[in-house]
């Protein structure tokens, strides 16, 4: 099974040394920046933790992975899960809408020519997301980057991957992302529109993502939950309720696990994206009430419609 595990800054000393153990397959960093490092296998997104967890591992299998780096993207690999993250620097998000395209063409060519050419699970950090009105919005022309590079190496709507979209208030972008040697299973959510068909208000070409991608991994069946957030249909519901919201968003979650029957399966990175930060007490509380045992990553980031507070995304793997 592929974990996705929360640690504080002090249990992270030296990542080098975490890199090297067995199992570890990349270190995603929740802080102020978002640069590649010099060292591959270490990923900043460029947004903090509200609760002290800056790092996640992303742990797999039980041998040392193989890193590198190829054409401006870092790669990590551990048997048939590769990991690849490339960033597009502070002055291309200008052009956000290009700078995606051809982010998203250095991934594909790279997954392709190891032998990867499924992405099971995407990842987007970006500055400015809701900067810009109506279709000049970023987060729109990022979309339209992005549906340009699937068509370019045509991936079908159909063939989409779980995602998550957010913006940070640093400088950069990254994107990174999990595939495989086979293709994993997408999964829409029945009480939500498929965001590939969402009407043309929300911009110029949908989001190109499915709401969740399952698939073995060491013979575990492990479903990886998009970005989920308070829609209903296409609309957004809840506007200027966080609890509304959180109701929904979960709601929305479990309506997910239940229709790819893996209602009774356990949650990991958990990921709560908040756009407020003094909402964190609230949101605390909120799933401390509801799922008591689940260890959850409050992180401070702008979700990709304006009108939302909080999305969340989550690992759902089968109880042992
Ligand atoms: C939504 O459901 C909320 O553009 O990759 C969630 C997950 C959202 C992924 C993406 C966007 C994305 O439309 C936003």
């Amino acid at each position: 099974m592929l974990r996705q595990e929360y640690l504080p800054a002090s249990a992270v000393p030296d990542t080098a040394h975490l890199l090297a153990q067995p199992g570890v397959l990349a270190l995603v960093n929740f802080g102020d920046s978002c640069a590649a490092m010099a060292q591959p296998g270490v990923i900043p997104l460029g947004m903090p933790s509200l609760c002290d967890k800056p790092w996640e591992v992303i742990r797999y299998g039980d041998s040392i992975a193989e890193r590198g780096t190829d054409e401006h993207c870092q790669w990590s690999l551990i048997e048939d899960v590769l990991c690849v993250a490339t960033w597009i620097a502070p002055e291309d998000c200008s052009d956000i809408e290009a700078a995606t395209e051809v982010a998203y063409g250095r991934l594909f060519r790279v997954i392709q020519a190891k032998g990867f050419p499924y992405p099971f699970r995407i990842w987007n950090f970006m500055p400015d997301i809701n900067n810009g009105v109506g279709d000049r919005e970023e987060y729109k022309k990022f979309c339209v980057g992005r549906q340009r590079a699937f068509d370019d190496y045509h991936v079908a709507p159909q063939e989409y991957p779980a995602a998550s979209a957010l913006g940070h208030h640093t400088k950069g972008a990254v994107i990174y992302l999990l595939a495989g040697r086979n293709s994993g299973v997408h999964h829409e959510n029945p009480r939500q529109q498929p965001a590939y068909q969402y009407p043309r208000e929300y911009g110029p070409t949908s989001p190109s993502f499915a709401r969740a991608t399952s698939l073995a991994l060491r013979s575990r069946e492990q479903v990886f939950i998009s970005g989920t957030a308070s829609i209903i249909g296409h609309n957004t519901q809840g506007v200027g309720d966080l609890e509304q919201q959180l109701t929904i968003t979960l709601d929305n979650i479990k309506h997910l696990l239940m229709h790819v029957g893996q209602a009774d399966s356990e949650l990991s990175g958990v990921r709560v994206y908040l756009r407020r930060p003094q909402d964190l007490a609230v949101a605390r509380a909120f799933f401390a009430a509801r799922l008591p045992a689940l260890v959850v990553n409050f992180i401070h980031a702008d979700i990709c419609r304006s009108q939302l507070l909080v999305e969340v995304e989550a690992l759902a793997s089968p109880r042992l």
